[in-house]
């Protein structure tokens, strides 16, 4: 079990697991979308995927810094399995924060253990961005609430052991959502279609079904209402997460276009020699080290209690549009080589992809921070 307090060693010991447990099965793993559970496992008894929940829980009681330093080792690696453990971590973080003594005593310990998977069930065929136009229903019976609806797009569909499921309990809008604990085995829980990918493709994303799902009371999060609000508290943290992933992708590439450009000779000389190539290697280079100052600085503020959710857009925004450049790039240097599978660039330009639009699209992320500005212009409540 990893436990240092020095988020380098952390990092440099995920780095060597990640890369022994997850490195010979990635590319596998993307080609059959395949998903192990059995290495979340692996990854849980490492400690790794509860770094952010507290030690009474059974994690690491890492603040987010610590979180996104080992999450980008993870993706450095396989960004499915980041995604994984980032996904697994949204119910840990709602619990953690918000959850009842017995809603954490329940779920946490084998969640942080990786012995239980987690989910976050919030986009619907016809709610998105605009997620506080959810239809899914709630709706109170006696001691019980019968959950009715349908949600796309969730990571660990069918496999999760939990899920946080956002319905409606009250009028239209984000006043009228609350959030619920809803099993894995509950009865009328069913799934849908698994999603075809570009990219992610080790990690599934499928429909999930709620059809007459009955769950007591205490199965909900917070007060009646206050499910919205959940939700992007749990986003707020979970773009840190993202963004820490894209700055994983990110550096494998450039690492890899790097490589393969001192060893590729053309013209007489290996082709890092040519500005053009090597100047491309270098914004890479930059993107990578501005996107992981920024996604520190998101995470500290978090970690310091300060408002972070605009610099979490601000990490996700900088960090996955970057993460789509470099990677893009990367297949550039590598030519021919680079568009086909023989070299995992056009696996991570793939996978880059779908990190600007999970957790919020990158438009949303702009809206979110636009939002803050204007609050801090007009009445300096933004200001942080
Ligand atoms: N933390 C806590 N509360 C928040 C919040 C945050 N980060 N952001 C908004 N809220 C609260 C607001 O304070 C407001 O509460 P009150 O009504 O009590 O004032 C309420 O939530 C509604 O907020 P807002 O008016 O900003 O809601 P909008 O409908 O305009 O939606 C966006 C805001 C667009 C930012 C939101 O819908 C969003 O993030 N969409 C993207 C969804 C997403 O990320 N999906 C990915 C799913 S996982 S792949």
């Amino acid at each position: 079990m990893f436990g240092a307090e020095d988020h380098r060693d952390l990092a440099e010991a995920a780095r060597s697991f990640c890369e022994a447990t997850l490195g010979p099965v990635a590319e596998e793993d993307d080609a059959h979308e395949r998903f192990r559970p059995e290495l979340i496992r692996a990854l849980g008894e490492q400690g790794l995927c509860g770094m952010a929940t507290p030690e009474a829980y059974g994690g690491l009681g890492l603040g987010y810094l610590g979180y996104a330093t080992v999450l980008e080792e993870i993706a450095a690696v396989s960004a499915s399995y980041a995604v994984s453990v980032a996904v697994t971590g949204l119910p840990q973080v709602i619990l953690s924060e918000l959850g009842t003594d017995a809603q954490r005593a329940r779920w946490l310990p084998g969640l942080a253990a990786g012995e239980l998977l987690g989910a976050f069930a919030l986009s619907e065929p016809g709610s998105g961005s605009d997620a506080a136009s959810l239809v899914t229903t709630a709706t109170r019976d006696g001691d019980d609430y019968v959950l009715q609806g349908s949600k796309y797009w969730i990571t660990h569909g069918g496999v999760a052991d939990v899920y946080v499921v956002m319905a409606r309990t009250g009028a239209g809008g984000p006043r009228g959502v609350s959030a619920f604990l809803v099993p894995g085995d509950a009865p009328g829980l069913s799934f849908g279609r698994k999603e075809r990918k570009m990219g992610l493709r080790a990690s599934p994303t499928v429909e999930v079904i709620l059809d007459g799902v009955r769950v007591p009371a205490d199965a909900r999060i917070g007060a009646e209402g206050e499910g919205f609000a959940v939700a992007m508290r749990a986003l707020d943290s979970g773009r840190i997460t993202i963004a820490a992933t894209a700055v994983g992708v990110a550096r494998a590439a450039t690492a890899h276009a790097t490589r393969y450009a001192t060893e590729r000779r053309q013209f007489g000389k290996p082709i890092l020699e040519f500005q053009g190539v090597g100047f491309m290697l270098a914004d890479m280079a930059c993107k990578v080290e501005a996107s992981r100052l920024l996604v520190h600085q998101a995470a500290w503020r978090r970690d310091r209690g300060a408002p972070y959710s605009h610099l979490a857009a601000m990490a996700k925004v900088v960090s996955t549009d970057s993460a789509m450049a470099v990677t893009t790039d990367a297949v550039q240097v590598l030519g021919g080589y680079g568009y086909c599978q023989d070299h995992p660039v056009e696996r991570w330009m793939r996978d880059a992809k779908v990190l600007q639009i999970v957790e919020g699209t990158n438009q949303i992320q702009r809206l979110v921070i636009a939002r803050h500005l204007g609050r801090e212009a007009i009445d300096g409540s933004g200001v942080s």
